[in-house]
């Protein structure tokens, strides 16, 4: 009987063994659920390009990979965001170039005030070689650059008073991205800079903290700044490219097959988002005419040019191997 009963269990068990077997044979593999991390509201032009670089992902993979996008920042702000990338915690996102600095050097001659003629130079310059020695430079910090997006062009905007010339910034404070140059970069102006989060500038323009910040005309609006800091001065100093970066874990798990399908969405992605954002600048500028904000040229932009000229000075001191991105930058336009 005891037997009879180990042969009936042996039987059981190897079935169960044949049955399992069979199960993982036949049941498709196991999706990449992927979570990306994106600083901007649902409908902004990089949160469209982040939705429809999901959508393509999940198609062109057949659903091996599945990727989902965290809009708002709620998997954390900036600089944090970056870490988990590089760390694998998240697996894509969108990445301004301004805070990467302090982890990617290199990146900091994208920092530099005016180093870019206009955006189209830079669109240009970034698709090209020279983008590429930006994203093996990120690949270094275990970030795959598939794409660049565009941001614009930054000003200044203050609760004050319009600001014409270098001398306008005197007394007043700024919050600037997390990246020193930035801080040297009002300082430079005359002003005292403070570097915080995107989420806490409202509040802090808002309670008088800071007097005001610098950013494209998109986010100035769709952050709301423009409610409570009525100057906006067109400086465009800054003309920051900005990754559609993916972990780098993330991207050598996958086939040779689905790196090619999500390289290509990523580029697709950066192609609406380019087109995306020339409607939103139309777009947002109208809404803050609208509310009342004073927009204004600067007197001259070269007096503000030149006043960056220590901030230059000094950054190839420090980092003579980036010369020569600067001047092959500077040579390109
Ligand atoms: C926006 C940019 C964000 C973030 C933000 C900021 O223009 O797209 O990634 O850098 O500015 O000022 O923090």
């Amino acid at each position: 009987m005891q037997l009879k009963n180990n042969l009936k269990l042996k039987n059981c068990l190897s079935v169960a063994a044949v049955a399992s077997a069979v199960a993982l044979m036949s049941s498709p593999v196991q999706a990449e659920q992927w979570r990306g991390w994106n600083i901007h509201p649902p409908g902004y032009p990089n949160s469209e390009a982040l939705e429809s670089f999901a959508k393509e992902v999940a198609q062109k993979t057949d659903g091996r990979v599945e990727p989902k996008m965290y809009h708002n920042a709620v998997l954390g702000d900036q600089p944090d965001a970056i870490e988990q990338v590089r760390s694998g915690g998240l697996d894509f996102a969108n990445f301004n170039m301004g805070p990467m600095g302090p982890i990617v050097p290199a990146t900091n001659v994208l920092s530099l005030p005016f180093i870019f003629n206009s955006v189209d130079d830079m669109y240009r310059i970034m698709d090209g070689d020279i983008g590429d020695r930006f994203a093996d430079a990120l690949e270094e910090k275990n970030l795959i650059a598939l794409s660049w997006f565009g941001s614009g062009a930054r000003s200044l905007y203050n609760t004050e008073h319009p600001v014409e010339t270098p001398d306008d910034v005197k007394g007043l404070k700024f919050r600037v991205m997390n990246n020193d140059l930035y801080v040297q970069m009002i300082d430079e102006m005359g002003g005292n800079a403070t570097p915080m989060a995107y989420s806490e500038v409202y509040q802090s323009l808002k309670t008088g903290v800071i007097d005001g910040a610098e950013n494209n005309y998109p986010s100035y609006e769709s952050s709301g700044h423009y409610e409570v800091a009525k100057y906006y001065s067109l400086t465009e100093h800054l003309i920051l490219p900005e990754c559609l970066c993916v972990a780098k874990s993330s991207w050598e798990e996958l086939s040779k097959e689905d790196q090619k399908a999500v390289r290509k969405a990523a580029e697709n992605a950066a192609k609406e988002q380019r087109q995306l954002w020339e409607e939103r600048v139309q777009k947002s500028r109208q809404i803050v005419l609208d509310s009342g904000v004073k927009i204004n040229k600067v007197d001259s932009k070269s007096a503000f040019q030149e006043k960056m000229q220590p901030i230059y000075d000094e950054f190839i001191k420090q980092h003579p191997g980036l010369e020569s991105l600067v001047h092959d930058i500077q040579a390109a336009q």
